[in-house]
């Protein structure tokens, strides 16, 4: 499958993991929109949110989970950060696999409408 996330998956792509596990990956975004910019996904192929099934309930909350270890680990949990998942089209998503981002490490401003 030609998913440049399916890719990172797989190792053939680089990235810069900060968390993994049987479902999920978390890695540094190659674009930074703030000091710190995960991206978290289910390694299984799931093109957006509109996808997502009941099968993917424990990956989901694996990603939740992982959320605010790495924003421990990555000293961001006191300060705070933002998680945003871009959907389709209109939402902004430009990679179709589900990711969320998690944004921190300065203060964020509102969201941009
Ligand atoms: P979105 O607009 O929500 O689909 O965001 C996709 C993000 O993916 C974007 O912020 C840049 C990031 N990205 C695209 N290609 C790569 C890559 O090869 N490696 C990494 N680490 N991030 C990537």
């Amino acid at each position: 499958m030609d998913c440049i996330f399916c890719k990172i998956v797989e190792g053939e792509l680089p990235s810069n993991k900060v968390f993994e596990s049987d479902r999920i990956v978390a890695f540094h975004n190659i674009k930074l929109e703030a000091p710190v910019h995960i991206l978290f996904i289910p390694k299984k192929h799931v093109p957006s949110m509109n996808d997502i099934t009941a099968e993917d309930a424990e990956a989901i909350t694996e990603i939740h989970l992982a959320f605010k270890k790495v924003a421990k680990d990555l000293g961001v949990d006191e300060t705070g950060y933002r998680i945003i998942n871009n959907c389709g089209n209109d939402g902004g998503q430009l990679v179709p696999h589900l990711h969320y981002h998690l944004l921190g490490g300065e203060k964020l401003g509102p969201l941009n409408r």
